[in-house]
């Protein structure tokens, strides 16, 4: 025997051996079983140092529980849908299921190299029919029972990478690999109602064994915010303007309501008003990630409606501010500059009234701290809680109020890429939405010609025609 370990002879000796007694390939017995899944790698070409770490750790689990005589099934797979591959399809003018499948070949090579113990005869790739099949069908099912639905929302275009973009993927108005200014633009969007679960997801965060600051991430990412809806008449109509918030007991304090530059008042209004036209404009620059628009100047215009006071009855003016979200609350923000440092910053800037009306320990305006209610009418000196609840219960009784739970969680977009993506299984009879029949399923990806660019599955003629046959069966 040698004295010196030479890893590339013997490793590579031992690994033959493996390959050649289909060594890690997992068949029922008698013992008990352990299985060990690993995150699924994207295909992007070659491994990483953080593949080897990630693939190593799961590994040495699995090679330690062989030794403890659990019958382990440790596969692998790919998770081989996305936007870079038909970025490098169009630069390199291969198609992306080459291009994923070569990329696929090589990296499994490096995995075999590393002598990681895989049950190869169960691999997966995500863009194969027999796998995407069945997101179809959990679609189909979701669908079934309600938790599925198409709503118009707004979405970060990349005009470049003709996609949609998370908002996380735009970074200071452009796109992050395209670079191209990003354009905000409605559509119809199929989502998974996610929030349905909201709750529970908060509760059970209690029974995992997590890091603590990563169970706060958690809970600040779901964003539980108990508050209230109140409602503003618009001055000269029967319409309404409904906030959300959580400090009722400041609401002697509001000097202006905000709503959203894509709320449909703005959006109306723009059509006859030039300067506010173009001052939805220069918002559309800023859609951003949430904590970006936080750091963002605020700006605003005034639309020259009022509203009334649902206490006071006083009149308010309503503005369009950048910072107020569309698909946060009721897109609309009661503005208390005495209490909230952004409503403060934004009536300093446009010379609105600040008002006191809580009082606590703290000196200098705003005041964010909870204490006992000034200058609130009959309210004054409760304490901010008990105030809060006489508050809403009051509104309650003139039907312009109630208390609402509010998350930040959103329900899920699932905007599916141009063409390298998993098939939406929905058809339009008549314009109206038919999803597929589980029988009907997979829908899958037309080949592309040999060296053609990947066009948008909607601009694809195999595709259409595809869906069009469906559509004539029923
Ligand atoms: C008046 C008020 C006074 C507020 C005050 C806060 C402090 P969280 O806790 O994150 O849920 N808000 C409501 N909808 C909004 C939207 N679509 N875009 C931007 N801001 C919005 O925040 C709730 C508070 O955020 C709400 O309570 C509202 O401002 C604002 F001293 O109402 B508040």
């Amino acid at each position: 025997m040698k004295a010196e370990y030479n890893p590339k002879e013997i490793e590579k000796a031992v690994q033959e051996e493996w390959l050649k007694e289909d060594k890690f390939k997992a068949t029922p017995d008698n013992r008990e079983k352990f299985y060990c899944l690993s995150m699924f790698p994207y295909p992007s070409g070659k491994l990483h140092m953080g593949h080897v770490r990630n693939y190593t750790i799961g590994d040495v689990i699995s090679r330690y529980k062989r030794m403890r005589n659990f019958n382990v099934f440790q596969p692998m797979g790919w998770d081989a849908f996305g936007l870079p591959a038909e970025n490098a399809a169009i630069a390199n003018k291969v198609s992306p299921k080459d291009w994923t499948n070569e990329n696929i070949e090589y990296m499994k090579k490096q995995l075999a190299s590393l002598g990681l113990s895989y049950d190869w005869s169960k691999e997966l790739r995500t863009c194969e029919p027999e796998y995407y099949k069945w997101e179809q069908v959990i679609f189909k099912r979701f669908h079934d029972q309600g938790l599925v639905y198409r709503k118009k929302s707004f979405v970060n275009w990349d005009p470049i990478d003709e996609t949609v973009l998370a908002n996380e993927q735009v970074i200071d108005g452009k796109g992050w690999r395209s670079g191209a200014q990003i354009e905000i633009k409605e559509i119809d969007q199929w989502f998974i109602k996610i929030t349905d679960y909201a709750d529970e997801l908060l509760e059970s965060l209690d029974e995992v064994d997590w890091p603590e600051n990563v169970k706060v991430m958690q809970r600040n990412w779901i964003g539980k915010s108990n508050g209230a809806e109140i409602k503003y008449l618009i001055e000269e109509s029967d319409e309404y303007l409904t906030v959300f918030s959580t400090r009722p007991d400041t609401i002697f304090g509001v000097s202006f309501l905000a709503i959203s530059p894509n709320h449909s008042i703005s959006l109306k209004l723009a059509e006859t008003d030039s300067s506010i036209n173009k001052f939805l404009d220069r918002c559309k620059e800023t859609k951003a990630a949430e904590a970006d628009m936080a750091k963002a100047e605020k700006l605003g215009i005034d639309t020259g409606i009022s509203a009334i006071h649902p206490l006071t009855g006083k009149k308010i003016p309503v503005w369009i501010g950048n910072f107020v979200l569309l698909d946060y609350g009721t897109g609309v923000v009661m503005g208390v500059p005495g209490h909230d440092q952004r409503d403060f910053e934004f009536a300093s800037k446009y010379q609105m009234e600040i008002l006191q009306v809580i009082s606590t320990d703290e000196e200098g305006l705003p005041v964010l701290q909870k204490g006992s209610l000034i200058n609130s009418g009959n309210f004054n000196g409760m304490t901010s809680e008990n105030a809060s609840e006489k508050i809403v219960a009051e509104l309650k009784d003139k039907d312009l109020g109630e208390e609402l739970v509010q998350f930040r969680l959103r329900d899920w977009g699932v905007s599916r890429q141009r063409y390298w993506g998993c098939p939406i299984p929905v058809v339009y009879e008549n314009g109206e939405p038919r999803v597929l029949d589980e029988s009907e399923m997979p829908v899958t990806l037309p080949e592309l010609p040999a060296n053609s660019a990947p066009i948008p599955l909607s601009q694809n003629k195999d595709f259409i025609n595809h869906l069009r046959k469906l559509e004539k069966r029923n």
